[in-house]
């Protein structure tokens, strides 16, 4: 469904089989080289999420080759089969196969949000491109709220984003505000291998040169 120019959801893209491998890439991940933890913020809160990077390591309004803000280690690599989903996700949402030929992600965030965890209304703007994010969810649903590139109060439409869901963010929307004001625990499919909480893989273009 198209939500708004740019903006398209896919509920199921992903098999369960493919999302059970992506939960196992994530819990090795999520072990180092820079494990996964609650991104400091400039101010001194903490993100309610925890997060671990590929490619490029993403802190608030950067991205950097090494976890600076973490043990300074350089972050694994973006394997080249994510790429190759990254590819599929932006041809099938725009049902467009040639589009997939021009998007190259350099860098996926993975964000794991448990049943208290939350993401209040923000723009993606630490990307130097506007090429499209990739958004795939796994485990528990959870309530997504799209808003306007204007302001991040209403008007904003909430859609729920299950197990094996694809969004595709690009063209006006990619500068859209969002949020996740709530996930749904215990919705999820133990098939995928999570047990609990909502795990999203997102995928972008830096714009950086290696
Ligand atoms: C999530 N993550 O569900 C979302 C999926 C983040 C984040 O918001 O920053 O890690 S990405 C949603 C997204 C990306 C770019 C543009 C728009 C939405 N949008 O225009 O709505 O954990
Ligand atoms: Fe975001």
């Amino acid at each position: 469904a198209t939500l708004a120019p740019g903006a398209v959801h896919v509920p199921d893209w992903l098999p369960v089989a493919e999302q059970r491998a992506l939960v196992d890439a994530c819990r090795r991940w999520a072990v180092g080289p820079v494990p996964m933890r609650h991104t400091r913020l400039p101010r001194g809160g903490v993100m309610s999420v925890q997060t671990v990077c590929l490619g490029w390591h993403w802190r608030p309004y950067a991205y950097t080759r090494t976890a600076d803000d973490v043990n300074g280690q350089r972050v694994a690599a973006l394997p080249a089969w994510l790429v190759e989903w990254g590819r599929r996700a932006v041809a099938d949402a725009y049902e467009d196969p040639s589009a997939a030929a021009d998007y190259t992600p350099d860098t996926a965030l993975i964000n794991f949000y448990d049943a208290a965890a939350r993401m209040g209304m923000h723009q993606d703007k630490d990307e130097r491109s506007s090429a499209p994010v990739v958004s795939l969810s796994i485990g528990d649903a959870c309530v997504f709220r799209f808003g306007n590139t204007e302001t991040r109060t209403r008007p904003y439409t909430d859609v729920e984003l299950c197990s094996g869901d694809l969004f595709v963010f690009g063209g006006p929307s990619r500068f859209a505000y969002h949020g996740v004001p709530r996930v749904r625990p215990g919705t999820a499919d133990p098939a995928t291998g999570l047990s609990g909480g909502r795990l999203n893989i997102t995928l972008r273009v830096t714009g950086l040169a290696d």
